[in-house]
């Protein structure tokens, strides 16, 4: 492992972001390339008394294995830095860059909505990165459309993903409130997760791309939890996680499951949304069978 960016090679031109990410700035390379990169630049607490922790290699590693694919739909890791401070390391990632995230290109999308052709070619790359992300065991927990690129050619990419370690030393110190609108229930009620807590997500931003709003906007976990089962029904008890420390109560809302989610939509996409909004993590779709489903087939 590598670590020899000069940081003197990017010429910083504005800060796009902030988050316990840390902060993400877009950059000139310098040189003949000239090419824009977006520069993710973080502070993290390791406890190594000589040198990069071992966690943090661990999880560049990661990024950069997944760069080497070169999937289209994932932003790209071009160069890594990591300097030691004592306790600390300042960890300088750059990415290629991208114009726009998902909720920018949103804000403009004109009232009459997105087209069904438009929303298809959104999901099916979003699904695509997705698939790609799970068959190389990332799981990325927080998609949403701020992390969610939009090229001016028309190209979706994830970004912000594979470093959950990383982010957890630094979520307590971020000021701000963190969305919850796109977490899974499992995530909520604090349970185990894994993958299919991103098609949870990905079910979000596909009724948002219908809707242009987003479908559930909680502003606490309850609040959250409250939103979902509003819409997708009052799981049964025996769905509950047996590993949450909330308990279930049948005051949550009205029992039964519903099929028909949004009954602005289609009988296709709401049966994808449907698959995407299980309650039960085990009953969610895959990225993989998602993109086999009639709502991307051709008419
Ligand atoms: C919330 C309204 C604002 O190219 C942007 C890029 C942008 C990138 C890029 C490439 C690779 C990241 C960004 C990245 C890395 C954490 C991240 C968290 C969120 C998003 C990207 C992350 N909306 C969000 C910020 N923003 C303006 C709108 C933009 C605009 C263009 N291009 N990031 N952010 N990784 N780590």
């Amino acid at each position: 492992m590598d670590f020899n960016t000069d940081p003197r090679s990017y010429e910083i031109l504005a800060q796009v972001g902030e988050g316990a990410y840390g902060k993400v700035y877009k950059a000139r390379e310098m040189g003949e390339r000239q090419r824009l990169v977006a520069v993710k630049k973080f502070n993290v607490l390791g406890d190594s008394e000589n040198g990069i922790p071992a966690f943090i290699i661990r999880e560049v590693a990661l990024l950069r294995k997944m760069t080497f694919f070169n999937h289209p739909n994932i932003v790209k890791l071009l160069d890594a830095s990591a300097v030691p401070l004592g306790r600390r390391t300042d960890l300088t990632l750059v990415f290629e860059y991208v114009d726009q995230d998902l909720s920018t290109y949103l804000t403009k999308v004109p009232t009459s909505g997105l087209s069904r052709d438009c929303i298809k070619d959104v999901m099916s790359q979003l699904l695509r990165g997705l698939d790609f992300l799970h068959t190389n065991m990332v799981v990325h927990r927080d998609l949403k459309p701020d992390n969610i690129l939009v090229s001016s050619r028309g190209e979706v990419k994830i970004a912000d993903f594979g470093l959950a370690r990383i982010y957890s030393f630094n979520i307590a110190l971020t000021p701000g409130v963190v969305t919850l609108w796109y977490r899974a229930p499992e995530v909520l009620l604090n349970s185990v997760y894994m993958s299919s807590v991103d098609m949870w997500s990905a079910g979000c931003i596909l009724a948002e791309l219908f809707l242009l709003r987003p479908l559930f906007r909680g502003f606490s976990e309850v609040q959250q939890l409250q939103k979902i089962f509003e819409v997708i029904g009052l799981p049964r008890e025996e769905d509950w996680p047996k590993d949450s420390p909330i308990s279930y109560s049948a005051t949550w809302g009205p029992e039964g499951s519903c099929t028909q989610l949004l009954p602005s939509l289609g009988q296709e996409e709401n049966n994808l949304l449907h698959h995407c909004l299980a309650f039960r993590p085990t009953c969610r779709i895959s990225a993989a069978k998602a993109l086999a489903h009639p709502f991307f087939m051709r008419h």
